[in-house]
């Protein structure tokens, strides 16, 4: 069994996408970032940085509990154990790491910049501002081009590489001026991943735990 700590994000999600896709069981726990649960000891046992979300696998390696954080760890390691979105092709197995880093190295800090930006920061940041803007834009625009190319991030094969972007589109689209006018490839992509049962799932699971207040 495995306990997935989420709490209503685009990396959260990403997370519960991919438990779905994976058919590995799992019990939500949610993680009430606004009362600061990622920052308390017993949360920082399981992820040191304080940051949502996170896992434990009951029965890791060797049968032993493991605990896992970083959202491109714990996909890669939900699709090499469950061999689900896990190409076995090497070249697409390549492509796939590769692809499935560009998101949280580069579009999720960029989006998270601009989202401090303009919710936490008071006064004129037009520089830094027009920077992410740009760097959103131009790696949008390399996804699109990779998803002109090839019906998924890693070529023919759906992977865990499609599950880190598409909840970070998704739900920072709204960020866009022109939302994804200009990126049909991504938009034609967001229709495919978006069809399937198991993504429409992940994509309200955090929300149906989320205790009512
Ligand atoms: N690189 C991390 C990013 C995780 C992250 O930034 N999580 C945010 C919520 S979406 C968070 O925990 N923020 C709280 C904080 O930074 O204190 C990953 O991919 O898991």
């Amino acid at each position: 069994m495995i306990d997935f700590y989420g709490f209503n994000t685009a990396n959260g999600q990403k997370v519960a996408v991919m438990l779905e896709e994976s058919g590995l069981p799992y019990t939500f726990k949610y993680l009430d970032m606004m009362k600061g649960a990622h920052l308390t000891d017993d949360y920082k046992r399981i992820n040191p940085i304080g940051k949502m979300p996170a896992i434990v696998d009951h029965d890791g390696p060797g049968g032993k509990p493991l605990a896992l954080f970083e959202t491109l760890a714990i996909s890669a390691y939900l699709a090499e154990k469950s061999g689900k979105l896990w190409p076995q092709e090497p070249l697409e197995k390549a492509l796939a790491m590769e692809w499935a880093t560009v998101t949280p190295a580069n579009l999720n800090v960029a989006f998270n910049v601009h989202f401090i930006i303009k919710t936490r920061t008071k006064g004129d940041h037009a520089e830094v501002t027009d920077y992410y803007t740009s760097q959103v834009h131009r790696l949008m625009a390399v996804f699109d081009q990779r998803l002109g190319e090839a019906p998924y991030l890693a070529g023919k094969t759906y992977s865990y590489a499609d599950v880190q972007l598409y909840p970070v589109v998704v739900v920072s689209v709204a960020a866009l001026d022109d939302g994804l006018g200009p990126y049909a490839n991504v938009r034609a992509w967001i229709d495919r991943v978006g069809a399937r049962p198991a993504v429409q799932k992940g994509m309200s699971v955090i929300v149906e735990g989320t205790p009512k207040s």
